[in-house]
């Protein structure tokens, strides 16, 4: 395919990232793996930038790795999957959750296998209600990868995570904003405009204070509390040692709206 894989727009504040290979509910190449990682760099080089969205174009938000670009197993000769995993996926998801800025999901569609675990890496998840998500992995013989067995049991229970890995059934955007798995699900035709507002407010934040809070709430899943009241104490003297932190106080005190200089 001559496609593009991701469309990029870079906006004043934030970057878009749209997956755009809707005929395959933007199952993911290792062509769009390389444009999702470049477009990671040019949103980190950036210094406008102040957060980004992702979001897919089509009916589909992504149905995981595309099936049809991975060499087909042969008789006699075992395929690695854990070198596309480890080349990829792994990149991108540890990526995402340490990216330094807030990174919203817009899911539009369905989003299944990798797709639904890319989506639940991102920092603030919106999903339209006619969108779902799928722990695919099991219906191709697969185990959960890209962070789902880490996620699901920490978003919404064990029982939960189980059922739907194991039965591979999907569950409505309803639902998995009732259970807690994304932030929340909005009517399609305000998806888009939900998910830019959110960008539009990171706009005006003090965008290195969320960059370490991301950092606090990534530890906080391995650490005990007494490691992370140490981490917390860390941050907080090294964030209140920057001009935001100054700014963000003097705008309290004289009552007006605080001027944050975000990631200049
Ligand atoms: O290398 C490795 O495998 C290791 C890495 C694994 C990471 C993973 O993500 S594994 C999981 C991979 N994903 C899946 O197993 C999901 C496969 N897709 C589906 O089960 C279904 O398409 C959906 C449930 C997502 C949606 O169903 P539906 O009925 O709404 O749509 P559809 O008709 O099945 O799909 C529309 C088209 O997209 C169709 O093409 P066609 O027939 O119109 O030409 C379909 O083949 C294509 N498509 C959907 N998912 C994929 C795909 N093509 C390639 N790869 C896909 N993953």
């Amino acid at each position: 395919m001559t496609e593009q894989p991701v469309l990029v727009e870079a906006r004043p504040n934030y970057h878009v990232l749209n997956l755009t290979r809707p005929a395959r509910l933007n199952a993911v190449t290792t062509e769009l793996h390389r444009a999702v990682a470049d477009a990671l760099d040019k949103a980190e080089a950036d210094k406008t930038c102040r957060s980004i969205l992702i979001t897919g174009s089509g009916r589909g938000f992504c149905a995981g790795q595309d099936l049809s670009d991975i060499d087909p197993p042969q008789a006699g000769k075992a395929p690695d999957l854990g070198l596309l995993i480890d080349r990829h996926y792994n990149p991108l998801i540890r990526r995402l959750r340490a990216f330094p800025m807030p990174v919203v999901c817009a899911v539009n569609g369905i989003a299944a296998g990798a797709g639904a675990n890319i989506a639940l890496a991102c920092d603030i998840v919106v999903a339209a209600r006619s969108a779902s998500f799928l722990q695919a992995f099991a219906k191709i013989g697969l185990v959960p990868d890209s962070g789902g067995t880490f996620f699901l049991p920490r978003l919404i229970g064990e029982a939960r995570a189980r059922a739907l890995c194991l039965l591979a059934e999907p569950i409505s955007a309803e639902m998995a904003a009732e259970w807690g798995l994304i932030w929340k699900c909005v009517d399609d035709s305000e998806l888009m405009k939900e998910a830019q507002a959110i960008c539009e407010r990171f706009g005006e934040a003090p965008t290195r204070s969320l960059a370490m809070i991301k950092r606090a709430l990534n530890a906080s899943a391995n650490n005990t509390l007494d490691a992370q009241l140490d981490l917390e104490r860390d941050l907080q003297r090294e964030i209140g040692r920057g001009s935001d932190y100054i700014e963000g106080i003097t705008a309290f005190l004289e009552k007006r709206k605080p001027q944050y200089k975000g990631r200049a």
